[in-house]
C-alpha cells in the first residue's frame, strides 16, 4: 500500500497485492480502480473527463452517497449526501498475504457543527474480490433515518452487448416519473435508464455474450439502482464524453427508502464486486 499525490495535487491511494490492485482517491473516499489478477481485467470505469482536483465528485468508480440518496429534501443541498466531495482520512491498514484491509472516514460526517449525528466509516477488504462495507453508526441519544448508496460503475465493453442477470421483481421507473414496471427479461439498456429496483436481490451480474464482465453482491441494502443516462443526458454532462455511455453501466447497493437506526446502533451497507 503506498500513497502519492495526483497530478491535479489529489492523495491517491494504491493497493498491489498478490491478488488484486486497486486506487483510492482520499477526495470522496472513492474507489477509482479495482483489477483482480486472476483476469487482469478492470472491473470499474472512469469517465475520461473525470474532475479529478477536488472541485466536485468524480464521475466514475465507486462514488459514496451518504446520508440521502439522490435530490436533497433542501434544494441548497447536494445530491447523493455531502462525504463524496470532502477529504477523507485513513484510520488504519492491515496487509496480509491474502487481502489488504483499509479502513476510512470523511473528515465530517455532518452537515453543521452542531449537528453531529452520524458516524461513517468506509471499509475496503481487497482480494480476489473486492468488499465495501460502509459502516453507519448512529451517536446520538434519538433513532434517526439515513440513506445513500455505493454508486458504482461498471466498465463494459459496449453497452449493445450487455446484460443485466439477477434481478427481477419491481422497479421505479424515474425516467418516467417513478411509475412502478416489472424488471424486464432479457434485461438489455438501450435508452437513458434509471431504476430503482425495490425487490433487494442479493446478487445480479454484468454479461456480454460468453464474457462475465462482473458480479455483485448486495447486503444491507434496500433497493438496487441502475443507471445509465445514454447519449443525450451525457452530453449535457461536462465530465461525460459524448460517447461514454457506451462503456459503463452503474448497478448500485442501495438504501432508496431510508433505513431507521436506534440510538447506539449501526447498520452496514455491502458491495461485493468480483
Ligand atoms: O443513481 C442514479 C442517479 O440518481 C441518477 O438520477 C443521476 O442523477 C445519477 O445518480 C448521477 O448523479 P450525479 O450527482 O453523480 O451526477
Amino acid at each position: 500500500v503506498f500513497q502519492r499525490i495526483s497530478d491535479q495535487g489529489m492523495p491517491i491511494v494504491s493497493v498491489d497485492n498478490p491478488l488484486a490492485s486497486l486506487e483510492l482517491s482520499l477526495f470522496g473516499g472513492h474507489v477509482l480502480s479495482f483489477m483482480p489478477k486472476k483476469d487482469n481485467r478492470q472491473r470499474l470505469w472512469m469517465s475520461p473527463k473525470a474532475v479529478m482536483d477536488g472541485s466536485k465528485p468524480i464521475r466514475g468508480g465507486i462514488p459514496v452517497c451518504w446520508p440521502w440518496f439522490g435530490a436533497a429534501s433542501d434544494g441548497n443541498l447536494p445530491a447523493h449526501g455531502f462525504v463524496r466531495d470532502q477529504m477523507w482520512q485513513i484510520l488504519r491498514v492491515d496487509d496480509d498475504q491474502e487481502q489488504t484491509r483499509i479502513q476510512l472516514q470523511p473528515e465530517r460526517a455532518y452537515l453543521n457543527p452542531g449537528q453531529e449525528h452520524l458516524d461513517l466509516m468506509l471499509e475496503l477488504l481487497i482480494g480476489e474480490q473486492l468488499t465495501l462495507n460502509l459502516i453507519t453508526q448512529n451517536r446520538q441519544a434519538h433513532s434517526i433515518r439515513f440513506g445513500g448508496a455505493l454508486h458504482s460503475y461498471f466498465r463494459v465493453q459496449n453497452i449493445d452487448h450487455a446484460e443485466i442477470q439477477g434481478l427481477s421483481g419491481a422497479y421505479l421507473d424515474k425516467v418516467q416519473d417513478t411509475s412502478a414496471e416489472q424488471t424486464p427479461s432479457p434485461y438489455l439498456i438501450s435508452s437513458e435508464t434509471d431504476r430503482i429496483h425495490v425487490n433487494a436481490v442479493s446478487q445480479a451480474s454484468i454479461i456480454e455474450g460468453e464474457q462475465q464482465a462482473v458480479t455483485i453482491g448486495f447486503k444491507g441494502h434496500d433497493s438496487i439502482v441502475v443507471w445509465n443516462p445514454w447519449q443525450e443526458k451525457s452530453a449535457q454532462m461536462a465530465d461525460m464524453t459524448t460517447d461514454g455511455y457506451r462503456k459503463m453501466l452503474c448497478i448500485e447497493a442501495a438504501i432508496t427508502q431510508g433505513i431507521e437506526l436506534a440510538p447506539g446502533q449501526s447498520h452496514i451497507l455491502t458491495q461485493i464486486i468480483s
